[in-house]
């Protein structure tokens, strides 16, 4: 539930978010579909809640690092959604010139500092920024998102040692959505809540369901203000589902149709929008206001994306090193 301190106002610019990210990725959804984007696109669809209501509590000057399903949290930080989708498009106006595509996101003016491919790949990452930002002792933080899969890899656990060891200013966000890839958790490891591993490593941890905003929120403002104390690292893992398959294009035969019936009830957005109901906070007619002004907007990305021109030619060894200069 909300707690006192969340106005309905507050509410409602947070479902705004959700929605703005909702219909991003089912526009880029359609787009794959249609041919007009191609490679490999991985939808963060029923996941909303994890990356507004952990992002939602920082500012500019933070930083995020995100995965291979990342265009939610990009979205979150403050990106802007042509030039993000331009570079999904890989057209010249996007965030990386068109060449990193969907899981290379750099938004950096609002403090998306990158994404990956690589599984796990920017979890030590995090800690460069968390150690800087130790350095400079003026509270800010780093925030890392990865999957239940990317915490059966090395660098995460060697990056929970370090942070523990250092007491760096990270929070960890394990998106449990209960898969990695066609896997289920079950049989990729024994531990049932990922949380557990932080523990082990002295980290303060919690689980949360990833679908409650609200849960996500409350637990991410613990995290925030006892890391800008200098009180080290935090860890919250989020149970969700993630409503499509692991990529677009993906048939999910592993998954029962019962199993994606029951997930569409605990749809973030819908409970958000419940929540607010419940409470006389919204009309039905101004939630549909909201989509579909996320909708315009969105459509409004599509257009100045695809119209976008393609990178030239000579810009293909241009952006091939880069130093991060945070
Ligand atoms: C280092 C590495 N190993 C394997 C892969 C192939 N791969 C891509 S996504 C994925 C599963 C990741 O699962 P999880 O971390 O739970 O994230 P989710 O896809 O559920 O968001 C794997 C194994 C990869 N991209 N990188």
């Amino acid at each position: 539930m909300a707690t006192k301190k969340q106005n309905s106002k507050e509410i409602v610019d947070l479902l705004r978010r959700m929605w703005l990210i909702r219909a991003f990725e089912e526009k880029i959804s359609v787009l794959y579909a249609e041919r007009q984007i191609v490679g490999l696109l991985h939808l963060g669809i029923g996941q909303e809640a994890v990356a507004v209501g952990a992002l939602s509590l920082l500012g500019n000057d933070d930083y995020v690092y995100g995965g291979h399903r990342s265009h939610g949290h990009a979205i979150a930080k403050g990106a802007d959604v042509n030039k993000l989708m331009a570079e999904i498009a890989g057209r010249a106006t996007g965030y990386c010139g068109g060449k990193g595509g969907s899981m290379h996101i750099v938004a950096k003016e609002c403090g998306f500092i990158t994404a990956t491919g690589v599984v796990g790949g920017t979890i030590p990452l995090a800690l460069g920024a968390a150690f800087a930002s130790k350095e400079r002792k003026k509270g800010q933080l780093a925030v890392v998102f990865f999957g239940d899969g990317a915490a059966q890899a090395g660098p995460f656990h060697e990056s929970l040692n370090i942070a523990s060891l250092w007491q760096l200013p990270v929070i960890f966000i394990c998106e449990n959505n209960g898969y990695a890839e066609f896997t289920p958790l079950s049989a990729h490891t024994k531990i049932a809540r990922l949380a557990q591993h932080a523990k082990t490593y002295g980290i303060p941890a919690s689980t949360v369901d990833g679908n409650d905003l609200f849960a996500v929120r409350d637990a991410m403002t613990k995290a925030v203000e006892k890391c800008r104390a200098g009180k080290g690292p935090v860890f919250v893992e989020c149970l969700t589902r993630r409503m499509r398959g692991h990529y677009e294009g993906d048939p999910a035969k592993y998954r029962e149709l019962s199993q994606r019936t029951e997930w569409k009830k605990k749809d973030p957005i819908a409970r958000v929008a419940r929540a607010l109901k419940s409470k006389k906070a919204i009309t039905d007619k101004k939630l549909q206001a909201i989509e579909d002004e996320a909708r315009a907007l969105i459509e409004k990305a599509a257009e100045f994306s695809l119209s976008s021109p393609w990178p030239a030619d000579d810009a293909v060894d241009q952006q091939v090193y880069a130093t991060a200069n945070l």
